[in-house]
């Protein structure tokens, strides 16, 4: 097992030293690779500034949302050369932990997606209008299309690289926490093997949320039209995902 953890980050320079270190002084995974938006707060230069060649920054323009910063993050991954077989999402602002990262690279699967909203998971100082937002989030994913995972809109994940391989990342074309929901509808038309992990999610001590009113209107409007067209089928999904 050879592992890339992906964090994609925008103004996080306050967290994101001690999560790479941790990550990378307890040997959970052989590189990291930030995907930095030019954060105005110079995340870039505190991640350089580590200066290991385990750890790899992609500096973008500008802010391009988080499903854009995994597409080029997958990609680097792909064509760098440096023969991972698995790769990691995760927060950069310290809502995810390196403990339970541990136990999802344990548990074999295509796709390990860590999991608040199951038996063993828990949420930590999070607002209650933002779990319920995130269970909501999940329950109407789940019934509009008919995807039986317990949480779809996380972040934290481990891919099998073999399978994103497979993906045609170009299809793949939402942006906010519904980036979350495309990736697992795309893989489970590659793969039955996804399992669930739970996790403890800490709300963020530092930084703010890029969360806003529009990253849950595309969420709702785009789940409702892939569950009106998602009646075509699975076929169609399939040819629309897969290479
Ligand atoms: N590169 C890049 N990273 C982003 C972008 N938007 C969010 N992120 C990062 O994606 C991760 C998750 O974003 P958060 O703002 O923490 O969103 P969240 O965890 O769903 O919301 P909170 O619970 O409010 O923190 C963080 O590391 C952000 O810095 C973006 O447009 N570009
Ligand atoms: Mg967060």
């Amino acid at each position: 097992m050879k592992t890339l953890v992906i964090i994609p980050t925008y103004n996080e320079a306050d967290s994101i030293v001690d999560i790479i270190t941790s990550l990378i002084e307890q040997n959970i995974c052989a590189d990291v690779l930030v995907v930095d938006d030019n954060s105005p707060d110079s995340t870039a230069m505190r991640v350089l500034s580590l200066n290991s060649p385990r750890i790899h920054l992609l500096l973008r323009e500008s802010k391009s949302g988080l499903g854009s910063a995994y597409r080029a993050g997958f990609q680097w991954a792909l064509d760098s050369g440096l023969n991972f077989t698995h790769i990691v999402s995760m927060d950069g602002d310290g809502s995810h932990r390196s403990v339970d990262l541990a136990r999802m690279l344990n548990s074999p699967g295509d796709l390990v997606l860590g999991t608040r909203w199951m038996e063993g998971g828990s949420t930590v100082n999070w607002p209650i209008y933002r779990q319920l937002l995130s269970r909501a989030g999940t329950k109407y994913a789940q019934l509009a299309l008919r995807l039986p995972f317990d949480d779809l809109t996380g972040g934290f994940r481990v891919y099998s690289l073999e399978m994103l391989r497979k993906l045609n990342f170009n299809a793949i074309t939402s942006e906010g926490y519904v980036f979350q929901v495309e990736m697992v509808r795309a893989i489970s038309t590659l793969t039955t093997s996804i399992v669930q992990v739970p996790i403890t999610f800490i709300e963020r001590e530092t930084g703010v949320s890029k969360m806003n009113r529009s990253i849950v209107i595309e969420a709702i409007v785009v789940i409702t039209r892939w569950a009106l067209r998602g009646r075509a089928g699975y076929n169609a999904d399939k040819l629309h995902y897969v290479k």
